[in-house]
């Protein structure tokens, strides 16, 4: 049977790869600080073009100004000069935000970033995941300011640095150009999730097997747990295990591994053409816990992922199906929408907006044939392609 790991997993586990951190970062303090950056962007902040870089602030501990002009930010502890500062004032105790979007620009446009106005500024590098080297450097290009020797994994939509009672850690509110609140500890990071059964034939299968890879971060992982849904009914759940014990492959290999019987958990409301979705929860033994999907943004983010099990009276259609499952249809029969979940291609894309397109009329009746927009979240990377704001995409379907 074919075993197909959503994309928007494919994006995270690419992206998150992920090597667990041991230790903290050291740092040299001076005026400077680098007090906070995020690697992955994902509705923190945009740019000028209103792309979701990643990005570094800069906070002026001292009570003079400074300007960075001729100083370094690097990525690169082999190339300290690796991107020269164009002119740019740091006042006392305020603090400037760098987009590191490898687009090395300094632009006129001024952008506003909360509550500061700001001429956005790009370095010649990104920031990775997994964690790395992160330096401010003087002008002499061989003095160190202030540097994250490796960073620890990052996580999307959460940033790091230097917390206001001087902790280094996470922030799960980042804080781009004012200051930082208290740093925190994420629980284990959760690398990568799996269906690994695929689609079920609910003729032939009655139970679904899911597999989370997950590395430690601060604190001993305690639990793993699936969470999982059939259609809008309430949520149940499963611990998962690193046994080695059947269907878990090798006991203490980070993977672990869940099954859930439909009938069991689900009773007898499982129907041909029925949605499944799941999520995994970690926690470490001090109760830090982390998610995925990270679920970041209501409105824009997938809250699970899913599958629908296959409905053999479509399967000889030679129709493109579009499964499409929304908990209040009524909504989506306006312009302001509904969130539900959409598969196709065997992709399966969870909480986007479904709305009525363009000059449609609401009023058809009884679900009709019509065109509504599918909004896709902009984590929905298998479709950027087509995307055209930091809004996520929209496509419209004719249906019916
Ligand atoms: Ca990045
Ligand atoms: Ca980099
Ligand atoms: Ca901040
Ligand atoms: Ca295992």
């Amino acid at each position: 049977m074919k075993q197909p790991t959503l994309h928007s997993l494919k994006h995270l586990s690419l992206l998150m790869l992920g090597v667990c951190l041991i230790g903290w970062p050291s740092s040299t303090m001076g005026q400077l600080q680098i007090a906070e950056f995020q690697s992955e962007n994902l509705n923190t902040l945009d740019d000028e073009q209103f792309n979701s870089e990643d990005w570094v602030e800069i906070r002026n501990m001292g009570d003079a100004k400074v300007n960075l002009e001729g100083w370094f930010l690097t990525d690169d502890p082999n190339n300290l000069g690796k991107w020269e500062f164009p002119s740019l004032e740091v006042n006392a105790d305020d603090e400037i935000v760098i987009f590191a979007s490898e687009k090395n620009r300094h632009t006129q446009l001024t952008i506003f970033q909360r509550s500061n106005p700001i001429k956005p500024t790009h370095t010649n590098f990104k920031l990775d995941n997994d964690g790395e080297y992160l330096a401010l450097v003087r002008p002499d290009e061989v003095t160190i300011e202030h540097v994250y020797d490796v960073a620890p994994v990052q996580i999307g939509d959460r940033s790091y640095g230097v917390g206001s009672d001087g902790e280094i850690g996470y922030f799960s509110e980042p804080t781009p150009g004012i200051p930082n609140g208290v740093a925190g500890v994420i629980g284990p990071h959760i690398v990568d999730v799996t269906n690994v059964t695929g689609r079920p034939n609910l003729d032939e299968d009655s139970e679904m097997v899911i597999t989370a890879t997950v590395n430690e971060t601060a604190h001993p992982i305690a639990k793993v747990t699936l969470f999982h849904r059939f259609d809008f009914r309430s949520e149940s759940s499963t611990t998962m295990q690193d046994d080695g014990q059947a269907p878990d492959k090798e006991a203490g290999d980070g993977i672990y591994t869940a099954t859930f019987g439909f009938a069991s958990i689900f009773g007898s409301q499982v129907d041909k053409g029925g949605m499944i979705r799941w999520r995994v929860e970690s926690e470490d033994d001090q109760g830090n816990t982390l998610r995925l999907p990270l679920f970041h943004d209501e409105d824009d983010a997938d809250e699970y992922f899913g599958t629908v099990a296959q409905d053999p009276s479509t399967a000889d259609s030679k129709l493109q199906i579009v499964h499409w499952f929304v908990e209040n249809p009524n909504g989506a029969d306006t312009r302001n929408g509904a969130r539900g979940s959409v598969m196709f291609n065997d992709e399966f894309y969870d909480n986007i907006l479904v709305d009525l397109h363009g000059q449609s009329t609401s009023n058809r009746g009884n679900f009709p044939q019509g065109s509504w927009d599918f909004d896709f979240n902009s984590g929905n990377r298998s479709l950027e392609g087509r995307r055209t704001t930091g809004e996520g995409c929209e496509h419209s379907y004719q249906l019916g």
